[in-house]
């Protein structure tokens, strides 16, 4: 097409890389007319351009390509275990080749600019060849790390002589042989290539910032296991993959790094170190995104380097400490250490000589000129994001998408974003994208945009564009579900920290490609939740929501949950569900350390009740919480909730004495607000032998002891003391009505409705349950101590929460109410467990400080 032409198509594809020719093979099976735009004067994409020596991918070959058509499986031998670039760049246009892909293809011609418009429902997307493309869909399929960062260095344009990026290396190749090379960088690509550079260069010096953590590819012929599998089970294996965490068949771990010793964790990192596969470190051990059994990794790593390099000071510039392993991406290298060992091989390290500026014939660093003949720039790209706002996109009302992510991406599952009516990204932002097997993500991603076409043309509809609630609400699950990994402890491109200015954020989906697919399955099944869809004659479907409000961790609860295949405990019978409960808790983690625990009983109310002490390691006298647990009235003990009663000693610092009650239905209502009553008089007139101050006497309480908390200070109020500094109310119950909205919303989040039905039906009778003793929110609510009330938003006891916490107030008591924002019942007291819910944890240790007059710092 010439100068200031014009061409209609369906669809504009910008890219030929893996992503692009798939889209266009797919497109055409739909019937549907595509051109995809390329810079490039060939398909390949990434590996088009990245050829710099010694490139190579870090999935292993037989993982890290295309599943949609299984004839090519069969032609294509792979010849290593992780293909070299040219490899792979052989493959990609052997698939344009047999699919006839290229008569679609527009190469040698940038998207310089594409502008949504309103009236003809169609993109206009302007080339570098001065023509105008128009469609209906404009896909961005240009990759997350095709965009190379600019060379934020002084004088970085000043150097005479070559100068050589790795993202945008010579296709003749270059000849290093007599030079004196100097490299800046050292992430993954400079980790390939310097060990090829020094075998040429007279001189090589390298110019490193930040460490890096590298283990051997090891590599050879493909592992024939893994080959075999794949062709004898191919189903179950291209299965596994996409329901995996990384795109790749991997069991999934269930132990911990720090349950075994020491010496057999390193004799596990040694077998995955032998076996040079990555990806083997995420089914070794479930915990190592946590700091500590990270740790374990990042020694381990530590150990190889001081072990391979010979001197001592260059070992230690090699090896990475301030940042937790896998929170940079882990890079794959093929004898980088020994390297640094050659003679004529040189580190220098940025952090102890910093780098001043490039000159004419150097790089100058606080101690002086570094001459070269050649300068390598290893420096990365704006990654992710980089190569989508490089287009100078406009969507609707004229909003460019620059300005609209200046402060980081927005998007609905990392594919589409608002205002931008039918633009689709393959692997964007906000999913899986870089930490995952991209060939794997490709293909998803690939597969669901062109079936929304498909079911948007089968609809009788063209367009589609993600609401903003529904943008986000995944946002912010995005930014949860980060919030559970060590990923922003690193200056990584991940995050953006590369790039000066950029917003820093959590780019990619921490979830996985399984999880991650569910959640796009899903939206389709729910007849594509979060998105408005239209057509030309003003039919406008609208089906808005957010498709994952629940905080990650407790997704993950119930996952494991349901994996187990654990029955509701109402079909368990009182018996078999007391059973369930004492062999869960078994399994979690104790909570902190406290000063000391002692146990006693006091006289309850029928006879005597067993407690547990938790005393803070601080020097008393300490202020005391009189502690109930939950389970409905119907079960539990003193060291029920024992890890949330050791947070609570040891972040209130306070004695807290976690008392047992009697329990339905062997002793119904009242005996268990009986039972409370009497504990905390006890406690009240026993203060002083508990080592505690009566003077700063609190009652808590979670669930059915949030419910007990509540009734009892009713009581001692109207009943003669003792005096109370504060009520702490978990997700209480605190009244009999199954019709409150999040009674009937709620269901699925361990405490049920029915579950709490059950409950109810095993404490009372129907006929007493209007009163305030089991319904204290039906209770005089005047003159009572200051109280906190936290409520979470998945919990089936939220609304009666909320209105107890109104209600309160209304009635001129001092109340702090907590509302937790995708939580469920039992976020709270899940200790070690619920990760997301600390914050929460922590609001309430200081108002338990506030209440028993304590200074609090925010
Ligand atoms: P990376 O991993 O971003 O590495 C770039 C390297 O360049 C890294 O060591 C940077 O140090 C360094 N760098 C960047 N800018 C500077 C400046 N201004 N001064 C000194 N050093 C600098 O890019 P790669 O191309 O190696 O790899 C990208 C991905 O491609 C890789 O992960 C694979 O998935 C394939 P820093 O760490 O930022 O301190």
């Amino acid at each position: 097409m010439g100068t200031n032409g014009r061409t209609d198509v369906d669809v504009v594809v910008v890219g030929a890389g893996m992503a692009g020719l798939y889209l266009l093979h797919r497109l055409r099976s739909m019937g549907l007319s595509a051109v995809a735009l390329e810079t490039a004067d060939d398909v390949g994409g990434t590996w088009y351009w990245n050829r710099y020596p010694g490139a190579r991918c870090d999935v292993m070959s037989v993982d890290y390509q295309y599943t949609f058509d299984p004839e090519l499986e069969d032609e294509w031998e792979w010849s290593e275990k992780y293909a070299t670039q040219p490899e792979i760049l052989r493959y990609l246009q052997h698939v344009a080749d047999k699919h006839d892909l290229r008569r679609d293809l527009r190469f040698e011609t940038r998207v310089e600019r594409a502008a949504w418009d309103d009236d003809s429902r169609t993109w206009a997307v302007d080339t570098s060849a001065g023509d105008t493309v128009t469609c209906r869909w404009y896909v961005m399929a240009t990759g997350c790390l095709s965009a190379p960062k600019d060379p934020d260095i002084a004088g970085a344009d000043r150097f005479g002589g070559e100068v050589y990026f790795t993202s945008r290396w010579p296709h003749e190749g270059v000849d290093l042989s007599g030079q004196r090379v100097g490299v800046i960088g050292t992430g993954s690509s400079a980790i390939q290539s310097i060990p090829i550079m020094a075998k040429e260069a007279t001189e090589l010096t390298v110019f490193q910032r930040t460490p890096n953590y590298s283990m051997p590819a090891n590599n050879g012929a493909a592992p024939a296991e893994r080959l075999a599998r794949r062709t004898s089970e191919r189903e179950a294996y291209v299965r596994e993959a996409r329901e995996s965490l990384a795109g790749v068949p991997m069991p999934e771990a269930t132990e911990s790094a720090l349950a075994v010793s020491e010496e057999e964790r390193n004799r596990r990192y040694q077998a995955i170190w032998d076996d040079g596969h990555i990806i083997s470190f995420s089914a070794e051990f479930m915990d190592l995104q946590f700091q500590e059994a990270n740790d374990t990794v990042a020694d381990f790593f530590r150990s190889k380097i001081r072990e391979t390099v010979d001197d001592a000071d260059v070992a230690e510039s090699l090896c990475p400490t301030d940042y937790p392993v896998f929170t940079k991406r882990l890079c794959v290298d093929s004898g980088y250490y020994q390297t640094f060992n050659q003679p004529h091989v040189r580190l220098v390290d940025l952090r102890k000589d910093p780098l001043v500026e490039i000159t004419e014939t150097g790089v100058r660093t606080e101690s002086g000129l570094h001459e070269f003949d050649v300068l390598v720039f290893a420096t990365g790209f704006d990654a992710m994001t980089g190569a989508i706002v490089r287009v100078d996109i406009e969507g609707r009302d004229g909003i460019g998408l620059k300005d609209r992510w200046a402060d980081g991406p927005l998007t609905y599952l990392g594919l589409m974003t608002a205002g931008f009516p039918n633009l689709f990204m393959v692997t964007g932002p906000q999913s899986p994208s870089v930490l995952s097997n991209m060939a794997v993500s490709i293909e998803q991603h690939v597969e669901w945009i062109t079936d929304t076409i498909g079911d948007l043309r089968t609809a009788g509809l063209d367009t589609i564009e993600p609401t903003s609630t529904a943008e986000a609400g995944w946002v912010q699950h995005t930014s949860d579900f980060a919030d559970l990994t060590l990923m922003d402890q690193a200056n990584s491109w991940y995050v953006g920290a590369n790039v000066p200015g950029k917003p820093r954020i959590v780019m990619p989906y921490v979830g996985g490609v399984g999880r991650y697919r569910k959640v796009c399955d899903e939206v389709v099944g729910a007849d594509y939740l979060g998105f408005t869809r239209s057509g030309a004659d003003g039919v406008e479907r609208t089906v808005d929501g957010v498709v994952r409000q629940l905080q990650p961790d407790a997704m993950i609860v119930l996952e494991v949950m349901a994996e187990m295949g654990m029955p509701a405990f109402e079909t368990l019978g009182v018996d078999g569900a007391r059973e369930m409960v004492v062999a869960t808790s078994a399994e979690r983690p104790p909570g902190p350390d406290v000063g000391e625990i002692v146990d006693g009983t006091l006289p309850g109310a029928g006879g005597d009740l067993a407690y547990r002490l938790f005393r803070p390691a601080t020097d008393g006298p300490h202020p005391v919480v009189v502690y109930f647990h939950g389970g409905g009235w119907l079960w539990g003990g003193p060291d029920s909730d024992e890890p949330w009663c050791r947070y609570l000693c040891v972040e209130s610092d306070a004695v807290v004495v976690s008392v047992d009650y009697r329990h339905a239905p062997e002793d119904p209502f009242p005996a268990a607000a009986d039972d409370a009553l009497a504990a905390v008089r006890w406690v009240g007139d026993h203060a002083a032998e508990l080592g505690s101050d009566p003077a700063r006497l609190i009652v808590a309480g979670w669930s059915a002891g949030g419910n007990l908390t509540a009734v009892t200070c009713q009581r001692v109020r109207d009943e003669g003391g003792p005096m109370i500094a504060g009520q702490v109310m978990i997700t209480p119950v605190t009244d009999y009505d199954p019709t409150r909205g999040s009674m009937i919303e709620n269901d699925g989040y361990l405490l049920t409705p029915a579950l709490m039905q059950w409950f109810w039906d095993h404490y009372t009778h129907s006929s007493e349950r209007r009163d305030p003793r089991c319904s204290p929110l039906r209770g005089d609510l005047a003159g009572l101590p200051p109280a906190l009330v936290a409520t979470c938003e998945f919990d089936p006891l939220r609304d009666e929460g909320d209105e107890y916490a109104a209600a309160l107030a209304a009635a001129g008591n001092e109340v702090e109410h907590l509302r937790c924002r995708g939580q469920m019942h039992t976020s709270i007291p899940s200790v070690g467990v619920i990760l997301s819910a600390e914050d929460h944890r922590a609001d309430i240790a200081r108002a338990i400080r506030r209440m028993i007059g304590a200074t609090v710092s925010a």
